[in-house]
Formats: C-alpha cells, sequence, structure tokens
C-alpha cells in the first residue's frame, strides 16, 4: 500500500479544495517544491501533483510550478489534469514525471490513454472521479453518463499501471473515503485502485490496510494498492510518521506473505528501538544461486513454487523473515535461536536443497551470510555484516555460508 501525500496546483500554489470547487480553495503553501521537500522530508516516496488550471483548461497551466518540485525532489511524482494528448504525456514523461494521469481523456479519447500504456507500461495511470456514480470531467465541471467500472474496463487489459478513484462529494471534505465503492470498483477489476477523496484519519489507513469491517461485513481490502492523502496531512489530521509506520509495519510480500523489504526495514527500526544492551541478535541472509537459471529451465511456476516453499520454511524458524527481493531473503534471529544462527543456515541450506516442485526436483542451492550482533552494534551494522559475509560466500562459488564473526564454513 502507498500513500500519496497530495500537492494540487492552482496559480502556481500548492492548495486544497472542497468537493472539486476552485471557489472554495485553502492556500496551504504558496511554495509548491517546498511542499515537496516537506513531505519527503517526512518519509514519503512517492507524490500525487494534480494541476487543477490544467484539469480545466485541457493542457498545462502550473508548468513551471512542476518542474520546480521535479527538481525539489528525487522521489517518483504522478502527475494529472490537462494531460490530454501523446505530446504533453511524452513531455511530462521526459521531464522525469514517473506517471501521468489521464481524466477527461479516459473518457473521450480511450485510444490515446491505450496507445499511451502500450508504449510507457507502468507510466500511465487513469484518473476516474465519480459524481453520484457518474465519472466527473473537465475539471469536474462536466459529468458524463459513464460509470467508473464502465471505463475501468475498456483499460483491463491495456497495461494500465493504476486506476486513482476519487469520490468527488468527499474530496476535501474530511468525511473518510467511499470504502464501498473503491472496493466494488477493485473486485471487478485486475488493475490496481489507488482511493482518494475524503481520507480523514489513521483509522482510513487501517481499513486499507485491511483491519477493519464495515458495517459488520469484512471487506477484501487488500486490493487496493494505495491512497491519496490531502487536506488529512495539511490539517494535521493525519499524523504522516505514524500512518506511514503503520503501513511499512505490514508491508508484505503479496507472492511469500513474508515481510517485504521494507516492511523489514521497519520491523527493523521499531526492534532497534526497543533494543536494550546486551539483547542477542543474529542475522542470516541469503540468496538462491541461479534461480534464473531455474526459472529458464523448469518455467517461473516452478520458480514461484521454490519461492512459495522457501517461505514456509523460514515462517516455520523462530525469527522475522523476510523477502528482500526476487531471490533473496533475510531471517533476523533474537535470544536463542541467535546463538544458533550459523546451524540453522546449515539447516536451512540442507532443507532448500530437498525442495522438490510435483516430480521435479530443482536442486535448489543458496549461498548464505551470517553475522551476531557485537556490543555497542546497531541492527543495521549487523545485517551489512551478513551482507558482505553474502558477498563472500557468493565469490567462493555459491552454495555455502560464510560466518562474519569469524569462523567460515564453507
Ligand atoms: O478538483 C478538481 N476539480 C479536479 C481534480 N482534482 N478536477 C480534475 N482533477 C484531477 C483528477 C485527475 O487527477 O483527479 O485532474 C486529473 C484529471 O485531469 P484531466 O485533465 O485529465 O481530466
Amino acid at each position: 500500500m502507498i500513500l500519496f501525500p497530495a500537492i494540487d496546483l492552482k496559480n502556481g500554489e500548492a492548495v486544497r479544495l472542497q468537493q472539486g470547487d476552485m471557489g472554495r480553495a485553502t492556500v496551504f503553501n504558496r511554495d509548491p517544491a517546498a511542499q515537496a521537500k516537506a513531505f519527503k522530508a517526512q518519509g514519503f516516496e512517492y507524490l500525487h501533483v494534480v494541476d487543477l488550471d490544467g484539469a480545466f483548461a485541457g493542457k498545462p497551466m502550473n508548468a513551471a510550478a512542476v518542474d520546480r518540485i521535479l527538481a525539489a525532489v528525487n522521489i517518483p511524482v504522478q502527475l494529472g489534469g490537462g494531460i490530454r494528448d501523446r505530446a504533453t504525456i511524452e513531455a511530462w514523461l521526459a521531464k522525469g514525471v514517473g506517471r501521468v494521469i489521464i481524466g477527461t481523456a479516459a473518457v473521450r479519447d480511450p485510444a490515446l490513454v491505450k496507445e499511451a500504456a502500450r508504449a510507457y507500461a507502468g507510466h500511465v495511470a487513469v484518473g476516474l472521479d465519480a459524481r453520484d456514480g457518474k465519472v466527473a470531467v473537465e475539471g469536474w465541471a462536466e459529468t458524463s453518463e459513464l460509470s467508473a467500472l464502465d471505463i475501468a474496463k475498456r483499460f483491463e487489459d491495456a497495461g494500465v499501471a493504476a486506476i486513482i478513484y476519487t469520490d468527488v462529494a468527499r474530496d476535501g471534505m474530511l468525511q473518510g473515503l467511499n470504502f464501498e465503492a473503491t472496493i466494488a470498483l477493485a473486485n471487478e477489476i485486475s488493475i490496481p485502485v489507488i482511493a482518494s477523496g475524503g481520507l480523514a484519519s489513521l483509522d482510513d489507513v487501517r481499513v486499507l490496510l485491511g483491519d477493519y469491517k464495515i458495517n459488520t461485513v469484512a471487506h477484501r481490502t487488500g486490493k487496493i494498492a494505495g491512497a491519496i492523502a490531502g487536506r488529512a496531512l495539511y490539517d494535521g489530521k493525519l499524523d504522516a510518521a505514524e500512518a506511514l509506520q503503520l503501513i511499512f509495519d505490514r508491508s508484505t510480500d503479496t507472492l511469500t506473505g513474508l515481510f517485504s523489504r521494507r516492511g523489514f526495514s521497519a520491523k527493523r527500526q521499531l526492534i532497534s528501538a526497543r533494543m536494550k544492551s546486551g539483547d542477542p541478535f543474529a542475522a542470516i541472509v541469503f540468496d538462491i544461486d541461479g534461480f534464473n537459471r531455474t526459472n529458464d529451465k523448469y518455467g517461473p511456476s516452478v520458480g514461484h513454487a521454490v519461492v512459495g516453499c522457501i517461505a514456509a520454511i523460514l515462517t516455520a524458524e523462530k525469527g522475522i523473515s523476510a523477502r528482500l527481493g526476487g531471490d533473496e531473503f533475510a531471517l533476523l534471529l533474537s535470544a536463542a535461536a541467535a546463538a544458533n544462527a550459523a546451524a540453522a543456515a546449515h539447516r536451512l541450506q540442507r532443507e532448500f536443497a530437498a525442495i522438490s516442485v510435483g516430480h521435479i526436483a530443482p536442486n535448489i542451492a543458496c549461498s548464505f551470510g551470517v553475522s551476531a550482533l557485537r556490543a555497542g552494534e546497531t541492527l543495521e551494522a549487523m545485517i551489512k555484516r551478513a551482507e558482505a559475509a553474502l558477498d563472500t560466500a557468493k565469490h567462493q562459488g555459491g552454495g555455502c555460508v560464510v560466518v562474519a564473526d569469524g569462523t567460515a564454513v564453507v
């Protein structure tokens, strides 16, 4: 789940509207680039920027402010408002916009979205803004006859990176997101859906993470890929640090259910904060040797199954396990388990080698790096040493366990 802080631009300033009404604008920052920097400093990893004047005019109107934002931060920016033709899409992407959002043109010119999504895979999103169930266009001054689902379905196989679904009536009102409509949409299509309009508090973030029941019904909220926060952040109703911590804490890898790199790093920070000196910790990091060859030889479904088996084995260990990347994993051990980390690495090595998928025995070999926490050391530094040991193991030809703290065992 990604939480996107929003910067809406009107006359070169960062504003928030209520229900999309330009007459009800509050200026929150006269310097949008400074606002972008502030969001980055708070820990956000992505920005949502809208050129409001552009959405009304049908062409970019706050390009200078967007340029300043792009120059001020190096995190990806998704940008919407007045992007209605191929030249404008290309110009923004060339300037470093991570993802363009197409609203009006998704209703009026679906071919443009399809062609752009094909040409710039991962860089084209569709913005669907619904008022009374129908999609609003032209700065929300006009309403079409089509529902969000009608339009979303057009792009089902087009390679659109995301659909940003906004409930116009809730936007800027701090009354909470429209979960029902957003989840209903997400359940009907395979394109990731980002929720927008009315995000009010940490409770909304909890619902997005699948925590809460809505009207006593447990909704499947796991499909919501992200949410946009605007006024709640500017008004201080949503604490950025708290929200990001909650999200990172629960950030798991979709295939394995293990902590993702991000979730692992959040957990690590949490443990570090609570750590007392003398607490025993150890780290095992490893990756699968020649995983691509396994994929090539047996196909990706066997590769996925192998990763699933590794995840199941790690879950049975007494520790915090994470999938750091494609074929890279980590296991953080404490107390008695930490004292036996090297033995655990050898045991894992044998268990992975024995993995079979149906009648296929892919002979999975892994290289391991192991480290134990030294007096006065941080968890971060300990994991770095395990990673260095893993590098050594790979240089030694792989398939071995290197213990950073002295005893190298091949
Ligand atoms: O608040 C508004 N009146 C408004 C707004 N926030 N009008 C349009 N927009 C945003 C959409 C989308 O991100 O949410 O502008 C983008 C769409 O612009 P266009 O020009 O493609 O319709």
